[in-house]
């Protein structure tokens, strides 16, 4: 894990939220001799720490404890800073509002001698975090990745001199981080997500813009042409920042080699990814080894399986239409080659405009959970629809009308928190009733 006594023993800190990452602040500041009082609204995780802990942790909820004192409130992302009285109790005391990225970042002096990567962006953070960890570390560079992609960065082993963080950032992360330098950072788009939280596109595009702010002077931004033009995103950078365009990088290679980066969002990504790792040093021969041979992330554009000429794609990750279209650009019209799609969810949205252009790649489409009638409303003067509700019977029923050469692709276009747990459990849903159904069970 990743500690610090010369930046926080005998500080105290109060740690809001006990999941993943949560949790790994409680453990980074105990181990680095700070006094810490956690809480969550759950009584699952706070019996977790108190099982861990017992009373060297203190189990209260900061909104009503007296917080004079404390150096810093430590929220974890998901906690909606915009309606949750920690915003105003933290104010009344004075305290900074953090995040354990602002904690990584005050620690980082005593790391050894190191660099970051920050990547931002509404869609192909993931992608493009896990492309520039394997990049590195295909050219033999200690990297770790960490941040939103799950893995939270505190919970993560130091690295040795010379190495690189790549860390993944949500804007929620962003708005709790006061002070980290990345050597690079990276926008990869802007489109709007997370509004219940942001109340306009203008303030969630702020809130990413606030990376750039953080940076050196010289240090590098990698960013999108429409987003600076439109939005000016390096609004808050230093003057003279030096920075790239994702859509003016030449890529090295040939992308038709690169099987996890198909689709002109992964061109993008990897323009992003080599932008970033050429700033670090790594020569073109290295990087085009390491394109070829990045395998990709599960829940993206993933194929689950393939029986009877008809291919299964699990794109359970494209929480959002403007996500949801490069996978069905990816299967361009094609009287041999048709799309099912399963889509629906919790909606971010009233539309599916950006998903409007591609209608004419599907053959037939599935909608299921709360978004389901409103999708069908939009689609039945395109392509046929089915009101399946439940993806049981979505799967069902893409296997009976597919035809050899088709592709069965769930890419929602929604959260999933309406029936499912995550973007993840509603993948390994797919995948299992797939199975199931392939197999000859039921589901
Ligand atoms: N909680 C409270 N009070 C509240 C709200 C929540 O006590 O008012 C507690 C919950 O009971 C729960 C904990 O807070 O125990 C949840 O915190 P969390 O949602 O931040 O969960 P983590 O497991 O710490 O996951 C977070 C990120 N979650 C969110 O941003 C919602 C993960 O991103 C991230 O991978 C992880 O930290 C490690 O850095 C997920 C995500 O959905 C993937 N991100 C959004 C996205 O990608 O669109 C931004
Ligand atoms: P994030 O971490 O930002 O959610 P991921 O890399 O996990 O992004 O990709 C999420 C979904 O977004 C994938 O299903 C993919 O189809 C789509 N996607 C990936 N990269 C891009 C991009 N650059 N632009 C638009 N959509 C993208």
């Amino acid at each position: 894990m990743i500690q610090s006594a010369a930046a926080f023993a005998g500080k105290r800190y109060a740690v809001l939220g006990l999941a993943r990452t949560g949790l790994a602040v409680v453990r980074s500041l105990r181990a680095s001799g700070a006094q810490v009082t956690a809480w969550d609204s759950r009584d699952e995780p706070r019996q977790q720490v108190l099982a861990e802990y017992g009373a060297n942790v203190e189990l209260a909820d900061p909104v009503s404890t007296d917080l004079t004192g404390y150096a810093g409130v430590v929220v974890s992302p998901g906690v909606p800073l915009n309606r949750h009285p920690i915003t105003e109790a933290a104010a009344r005391y004075d305290v900074p509002l953090i995040g354990d990225i602002e904690l990584f970042a005050q620690a980082r002096p005593n790391l050894p001698d190191h660099r970051v990567v920050g990547i931002t962006g509404t869609n192909g953070k993931s992608t493009t975090t896990a492309l520039i960890h394997h990049l590195l570390q295909t050219a033999g560079v200690p990297s770790e990745m960490g941040g939103n992609i799950g893995l939270p960065i505190l919970g993560q082993p130091p690295l040795a001199a010379g190495g690189v963080y790549v860390l993944e950032l949500s804007s929620y992360q962003i708005d709790l981080t006061i002070r980290l330098d990345c050597d690079v950072a990276v926008l990869l788009n802007a489109t709007p997500d997370h509004l219940e939280r942001y109340g306009s596109f203008d303030a969630y595009v702020a809130s990413k813009a606030r990376l750039f702010g953080m940076q050196g002077f010289g240090h590098l931004a990698i960013i999108d042409y429409r987003a600076e033009m439109d939005e000016d995103i390096l609004r808050f950078a230093p003057d003279g920042q030096p920075f790239q365009f994702i859509d003016a990088i030449d890529l090295p290679g040939d992308q038709s080699e690169w099987a996890s980066l198909q689709g002109p969002h992964n061109r993008a990504n990897a323009a992003a990814a080599v932008a970033t790792v050429r700033w670090l040093g790594l020569d073109d021969a290295t990087i085009v080894a390491g394109l070829k041979t990045f395998n990709g992330l599960p829940h993206r554009m993933e194929r689950v399986a393939e029986a009877n000429g008809v291919i299964f794609i699990n794109d359970s990750k494209a929480t959002n239409p403007a996500s949801a279209a490069p996978a069905l650009a990816a299967f361009p019209p094609n009287p041999d080659r048709r799309i099912h799609w399963i889509l629906g969810g919790l909606p971010k949205g009233n539309d599916l405009d950006e998903c409007l252009p591609f209608f004419g790649n599907v053959a037939a489409a599935y909608t299921i959970g709360d978004a389901g009638p409103r999708f069908a409303e939009i689609l039945e003067p395109h392509v046929p629809v089915e009101r399946s509700e439940m993806m049981c019977e979505a799967i069902r029923q893409a296997i009976e009308a597919a035809k050899p050469g088709d592709v069965v692709l769930l890419s929602p276009a929604c959260a999933s928190f309406d029936q499912f747990r995550d973007y993840e459990a509603r993948g390994d849903t797919f995948r299992q009733i797939v199975d199931a159904l392939l197999n000859g069970e039921e589901c």
